[in-house]
């Protein structure tokens, strides 16, 4: 399969760049600042003001390109690695840090974000995306929905069931795997003896396009004609972005157990902010001191997300059952009268 690459890892144009320099360095600061997030939820996770954290560094291209080429009110479903692209589709930092502190308040973003509390069971929530994706297609309303899943998520039924529901019903859906190598300490070779994840789309009736998951350039176009041929009736795409997480599974996993010690340096030779960068100082769009200045306001946007979570009353065990559905349904209630009697509350 063919893989769809625009942008070299040394900056150098392959093929049509998708936008121009303007938007380019506005996506730039994007992945600069969902980076600076990032590694703040890991400096967090250490200091025991989160609870695990799942890094994401090496995919803000996947993530922020993909992300880039929605309308404001389509769907987002995605995961507990996603938070760059839950951001950039109007999920509040504030509301991710909350969900990472264990507090319910995390999984209700503001009123016209129409993205999905990030989903922990591994490929579940696929199935939501062509939920709702197929419910704009009954009413008419224009809107797409988006998923992002990993590789490991491929071998869950319901990738098959949510790929071959979407393939018969047409539904507007994209889905967006991110290849990043591993499942845990599972290599994509011990996931599929498929050679790629893109080709399972011919099994479902839709196109499976495979594309440099570190290219920014490349996972927007890829992303955009999935969109556009979504909003035009013409029915879902897998995308496979072929990428890396440079860090662990999460802050509990520690990947030096099964990865090769050099194969992460071979990866970070690829690394998604390092080639827009190059990209721009060829356009003669980059400077030291505009960088630093987005890092400077991404730190501050970052702490000030923090701090906003961090000042909350503490939420009460009372409020367990109160983020989920408008009404508590009754195995909830009884599941909130054992917790409360358990610690001795009423
Ligand atoms: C249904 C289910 N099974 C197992 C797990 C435990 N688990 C959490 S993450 C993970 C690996 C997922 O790998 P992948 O889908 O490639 O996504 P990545 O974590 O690499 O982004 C597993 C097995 C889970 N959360 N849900």
């Amino acid at each position: 399969m063919d893989l769809l690459r625009i942008l070299a890892p040394d900056g150098a144009l392959l093929g049509d760049a998708p936008f121009g320099v303007d938007e380019t360095r506005r996506l730039f600061e994007a992945m600069l600042t969902a980076r600076t997030y990032d590694h703040k939820g890991t400096a967090m996770q250490k200091q025991g003001r989160l609870a695990t954290y799942a890094p994401f560094e090496g995919q803000e291209a996947a993530q922020i390109g993909s992300a880039a080429a929605l309308r404001p009110d389509d769907w987002m479903v995605a995961t507990y690695r996603d938070a760059a692209a839950m951001w950039m589709q109007g999920y509040p930092w504030e509301s991710l840090i909350l969900g990472r502190m264990g507090d319910e308040r995390g999984g209700s973003p503001p009123a016209g974000v129409d993205v999905l509390p990030p989903s922990i069971t591994v490929g579940a929530h696929m199935l939501h995306a062509v939920g709702l994706s197929w419910a704009s297609l009954i009413k008419g309303d224009g809107r797409i929905a988006i998923t992002y899943f990993g590789d490991g998520a491929t071998s869950e039924g319901d990738f098959h069931e949510a790929m071959n529901f979407a393939g018969v019903f047409r539904t507007p859906t994209v889905f967006l795997c991110q290849n990043n190598q591993y499942a845990i300490s599972m290599h994509v070779s011990r996931q599929t003896a498929s050679p790629t994840i893109a080709q399972k789309a011919d099994g479902y009736g839709m196109p499976g396009v495979l594309v440099d998951g570190n290219d920014l350039f490349a996972v927007y176009a890829a992303s955009r004609r999935a969109v556009e041929r979504a909003r035009a009736g013409e029915g879902p795409t897998l995308i496979e972005a072929l990428t890396y997480r440079t860090g662990p599974h999460t802050t509990a996993d520690d990947p030096r157990r099964y990865r090769p010690d050099d194969e992460p340096q071979q990866w970070l030779r690829r690394d998604p902010i390092d080639r827009v960068r190059a990209y721009l100082q060829g356009q003669g769009g980059w400077a030291q001191e505009w960088e630093d200045g987005v890092l400077a306001a991404a730190s501050r946007e970052v702490e000030a997300a923090v701090a906003a979570a961090e000042a909350l009353d503490v939420w009460e065990p009372r409020e367990i059952v109160e983020g989920m559905y408008a009404e508590p349904t009754a195995p909830l209630l009884r599941q909130r009268s054992a917790l409360l009697a358990d610690l001795g509350e009423s």
